[in-house]
């Protein structure tokens, strides 16, 4: 592969905003290790986010991950990789972070991944594991305390068909805040996206709990929750207002501590996301 052209490659739009004075408060219990450069610190976090500057090519290679911990490579506003730090911290999982310019991404990053996204998590054996819901999924085998999936191989199936229909929404968010950008008509998006949150809704309804696998947060939450984190970034927050329970649903998941430990205001995803859409993504936005 030409890592060097790799390296200039544009990031995808799966990325959201900055993080916000909310934040700030939850960056608490961490050690900063200078470990690699003097200019770019290793944070390493129990129970909150990573506020470190993005490593940039020509930046040094980090060393081996340490016995005692995980490394996730990560960009500060990508929901993908929120994924993976929400089921960290909800697991309890100590870990450290270093954030990826993922338009001038460092050639050994792509050694590490050669598909040069994040989230990527990397274990003090050498072992590399990327895709987003891969990386939960490994962290919960794993890490058998605090389990997210269900234990039966049914249950699995349900949450992972989930992911796979709520995936087919995605883009459709994209689709809408890029439309509306260009001042194009966006009803017919936002019916659609109205439809596809009432099936959700639907789903909540019938199956009388207050979160999508149970009464406690499972997999298939975390997996949602950065999208919905970004309604109002992506301007379609009041696609919610006829979805009641799901409107509920994601109050109760900011009340819970590994969203607000992972999560940035919405202010703050707009001001990324604009800088994503002007070509020139501000990966250190806050900091
Ligand atoms: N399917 C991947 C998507 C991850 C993804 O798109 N990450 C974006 C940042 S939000 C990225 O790394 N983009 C870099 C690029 O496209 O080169 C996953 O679920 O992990």
């Amino acid at each position: 592969m030409d890592s060097e052209k790799k390296g200039k490659k544009q990031h995808s739009p799966g990325v959201s905003s900055p993080e916000g004075a909310q934040q700030i408060k939850h960056r608490s219990i961490c050690v900063q290790l200078r470990l690699f450069s003097p200019i770019q610190p290793v944070i390493v976090y129990t129970a909150t986010m990573s506020t470190e500057k993005c490593f940039v090519d020509g930046s040094a290679a980090p060393g081996p991950v340490q016995q005692d911990r995980l490394r996730l490579y990560s960009m500060r506003f990508c929901p993908f990789a929120q994924r993976t730090r929400l089921v960290l911290h909800a697991k309890g999982i100590k870990f450290e972070t270093i954030n990826i310019h993922l338009q001038k991404k460092p050639v050994w990053y792509l050694e590490k991944n050669p598909e040069g996204l994040v989230p990527t998590i990397e274990t003090p054996a050498g072992e590399v594991v990327y895709e987003s819901s891969i990386t939960c999924e490994y962290l919960d085998e794993v890490y058998p305390e605090k389990k997210l999936l269900p234990a039966t191989p049914f249950g699995k199936a349900k949450q992972r068909m989930m992911l796979d229909h709520f995936s087919k929404i995605i883009p459709h968010l994209f689709k809408i805040s890029s439309a509306k950008r260009k001042g194009d008509d966006v009803s017919g998006f936002e019916a659609e996206l109205k439809e596809k949150f009432t099936k959700l809704n639907e789903h909540l309804v019938k199956q009388k709990t207050k979160f999508f696998g149970s009464d406690t947060i499972t997999f298939i939450d975390y997996m949602m929750w950065p999208f919905f984190e970004r309604l109002g970034m992506f301007g379609v927050q009041h696609c919610l207002d006829h979805t009641p329970e799901l409107k509920k649903w994601t109050e109760r998941m900011l009340e819970d501590p590994a969203v607000k430990a992972t999560m940035h205001s919405t202010e703050n995803h707009k001001v990324f996301f604009n800088s994503f859409l002007e070509g020139e993504p501000d990966y250190d936005y806050g900091l």
